[in-house]
């Protein structure tokens, strides 16, 4: 609702209040609309201020009524009754000003914003355009560049930039309230002719047939098969050809289309998945809001390689004191130079403080001994952390949190190297770990409640979306990735070409195909994996070349590592590049020769494959295996899963997520397609229906929101 109140005695206050953000619910937007006939109607009211409860504006919409009937007063007319008044009506952005929240201050004659103040419209984030006039307001008042930059990106704006695009009037240090009451007094009575911008001229310039081509160009190369930012363009460009009143019609055609469509659902589950999952829980009961997290000042990073070293700039950047440890002296010192070098660039890039004075470098393990956490961070190498642990468990002092930085090893096996294995969690990190934000919290059988609690809230501190998952092969996203990647290799084998996989991949969204993702990654990281676990058997022939323990076994990866071919850095993988470290991917005649005598020599005849089976086989692997998860109770809901592809695994966000995919897809879809290829590829273990998408599709398969219920609890772990 708002609440109305007058402030002396000549300006009337109008105070959005829909915790937490004051989003415009259908009682706020009626609110707003009954406060401001009271103002306009109250004689004694010269001019009128708008402004959000507890210090902020408005987050915009009410996205958790997108999906139901839509009541109370529209926005765009209350917006317009805004603009329309015959009284100054001045906006007092603090905190946020976002969507729909910044449409309404651009209703308003004058905007007033406390100096820490955002301001945005993300509508595209959420699969929409600003549709209660913001593509026609914004570009008149900024122009149609910067209008174009801030609408199709959805970024939120600081307060100084704001002011100096044009956005805001005057910018505050103290109460933005305040500051526009004084600022109402002072226009009361004045013109408010040059002040509604929906009355400005369309923006004109000579090169904006230009200007629009460019930013139609950047937002299909960045926004793979995402339509909004195209339809944003199409908005926006609707401000330059008509006038205000037809534009308004396009803008709401466009936005009818965007509502309705799979992509804003999409978009919108996400948004909410990526909060949900900070409300963790795990099969044996323990839970984010009975779990307190142990305070932690001082954190310890163990290893200083590529991952070490950015996870020492994410933990000073979060204000903690960091004791970095390398053990070669050699090395110490070029990390030390390259994480100062990191930590410079992304001080200049997020405009903060520089935190190199947070870092203090050692060579000695000993100097971990009075930290509140410790993060190892060496080579993937069991052997190596569990002597590591034995280590830690006898340095540090008691309490202190022990967390391995993995991508797939089992948290359990360290955990009982050390004398609290309650205290052991793991911390998978994406690379490049200052940039990436998934986290992975990886719980063991011992870990306790208050150690994933405050690895999650670790994570939180470090700017990262935190997942907590349960202790498996690869955990959730690893784990999910083998039948992806086994799939994507049993395609070569029958006839495709990596490049024919990822065009598939990449149309329907992927930033990069599984095969360039391979080669930026390096082939030798599975190869390693796979040789620990037994699976390369260099040399073999025949059938048995082709197996592994009973399933169906591709060891193409295999035999490009055997010839050096590891990717961009060797400058050859499934693709050739350039030069060892080149980035620009091209098909490969050599590759295409080496299959062709790979199939010829285990007597495979090849054959067309079209799009769609590369593409469901691929996906549906992927799903399945993130159904087994479900079950495993690895992830607590499908809401993990989907914030875990979508941030660490390119996984298109417009998708929603693979688990999302699936329901929008159809889960009856999905088995059919699955037990198809099951039986036409009996000993392709990743292809059989796991019993939860059986159970689901049996039961008119529910919305996603439902799943959870029919997961059975796996026996108390914790
Ligand atoms: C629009 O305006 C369209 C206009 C045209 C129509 C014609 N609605 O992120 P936080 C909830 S579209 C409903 O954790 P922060 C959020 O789910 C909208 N709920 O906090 C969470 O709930 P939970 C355009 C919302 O301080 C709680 O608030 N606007 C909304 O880190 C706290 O959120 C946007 O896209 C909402 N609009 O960040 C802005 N916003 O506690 C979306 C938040 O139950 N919001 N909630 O989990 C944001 O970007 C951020 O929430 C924030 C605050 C920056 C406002």
């Amino acid at each position: 609702m708002a609440f109305y109140s007058r402030v002396s005695g000549s300006v009337g206050v109008i105070t959005l209040q829909n915790p937490p953000v004051n989003a415009l619910s259908a009682a706020v937007r009626q609110g707003i609309v009954d406060t401001m006939h009271r103002a306009l109607s109250e004689p004694e009211v010269k001019s009128v201020v708008i402004c959000g409860q507890n210090g902020k504006f408005c987050g915009g919409a009410d996205i958790r009524e997108f999906g139901a009937n839509m009541r109370g007063p529209p926005l765009v007319p209350m917006i317009h009754l805004i603009e329309a008044a015959e009284k100054p009506v001045v906006a007092a952005i603090e905190g946020v000003a976002l969507g729909g929240g910044l449409e309404l201050a651009l209703g308003c004659h004058y905007r007033i914003a406390h100096s820490k103040a955002r301001l945005g419209l993300p509508e595209v984030t959420l699969g929409l355009l600003p549709g209660a006039g913001g593509t026609q307001r914004l570009p008149r008042l900024i122009g149609v560049p910067a209008a174009l930059e801030l609408i199709t990106t959805g970024r939120h704006a600081t307060a100084a930039e704001a002011l100096q695009l044009g956005i805001v009037d005057e910018v505050t240090d103290h109460s933005a309230v305040d500051a526009a009451v004084k600022f109402a007094q002072s226009v009361a009575g004045k013109s408010l002719d040059a002040r509604r911008i929906s009355t400005y001229p369309r923006p004109r310039s000579p090169d904006l047939a230009e200007i629009f081509e460019k930013a139609m160009k950047e937002v299909r190369r960045s926004a793979r098969g995402a339509i909004a930012p195209v339809t944003c363009v199409q908005a926006v460009h609707a401000s330059v050809t008509l006038p205000y009143a037809k534009g308004m019609e396009r803008e709401r055609e466009l936005f009818s289309t965007l509502f309705t469509s799979g992509q804003a659902h999409a978009l919108q589950y996400y948004f909410f998945a990526q909060r949900a999952v900070s409300r963790w829980s795990t099969p044996s009961g323990a839970r984010w809001d009975t779990s307190k997290p142990r305070p932690v000042h001082k954190a310890a990073v163990i290893g200083l390689g590529t991952m070490g070293r950015g996870i020492s700039v994410s933990l000073a950047q979060a204000g903690l004191s960091v004791v970095a440890v390398e053990t070669q002296e050699k090395q110490l010192l070029e990390a030390k130079q390259a994480v100062s070098g990191m930590l410079e660039r992304s001080a200049k890039r997020r405009g903060v403080p520089l935190a190199d004075d947070k870092i203090k470098y050692n060579c000695s393990v000993q100097a971990v001994a009075d930290a509140d956490l410790v993060i190892e961070a060496v080579f993937e190498d069991m052997a190596l952390k569990k002597t590591i642990f034995q280590q830690l468990s006898g340095i540090c002092k008691p309490g202190t949190l022990l967390c391995t930085n993995t991508s797939g090893l089992d948290i359990d096996e360290l955990a009982s190297q050390t004398q609290s294995p309650e205290l052991v969690v793991g911390m998978h990190f994406f690379a490049p770990a200052h940039v990436m934000k998934l986290l992975e919290v990886v719980y063991g059988p011992r870990s306790s409640p208050e150690a994933l609690a405050t690895a999650m809230e670790m994570g939180k501190k470090m700017g990262k979306v935190s997942v907590a998952v349960g202790n498996c092969r690869g955990f959730v996203g690893n784990r999910m990735l083998k039948p992806y990647l086994e799939q994507a290799f049993f395609l070569l084998e029958e006839g495709a070409t990596p490049e024919q996989v990822d065009q598939v991949l990449e149309e329907f969204g992927f930033a990069m195909g599984v095969f360039k993702v391979s080669d930026l990654s390096g082939l030798d990281v599975g190869w390693k994996v796979r040789k620990a676990d037994g699976l390369v058997v260099p040399g073999s022939t025949g059938k048995s070349a082709r197996i592994r323990g009973g399933s169906r076994y591709s060891p193409l990866g295999d035999l490009l590592c055997e010839q050096g071919r590891f990717g961009q850095k060797t400058g050859r993988g499934w693709y050739q590049y350039d030069k060892p470290g080149g980035r620009v991917a091209k098909p490969d005649p050599w590759l295409h020769g080496f299959l062709e005598e790979y199939r010829a020599r285990h007597g495979l005849v090849a054959r067309r494959i079209d799009h769609q089976e590369m593409l469901e086989r691929c996906l549906y692997a992927l799903i399945n295996e993130g159904f087994q998860i479900l079950q495993d109770g690895i992830a607590a809901g499908p809401e993990d899963i989907d914030v875990i592809y979508v941030l660490g695994y390119g996984w298109p966000r417009h998708r929603g997520g693979p688990m999302f995919y699936a329901g929008l897809v159809g889960l009856d879809k999905v088995l059919e397609r699955l037990e198809h290829y099951h039986q036409v590829y009996p000993d392709v273990l990743g292809l059989k229906p796991c019993s939860l998408i059986r159970k689901l599709a049996a039961s008119s398969s529910p919305p996603i929101h439902r799943w959870r219920e029919f997961i059975q609890k796996p026996r108390s772990q914790l």
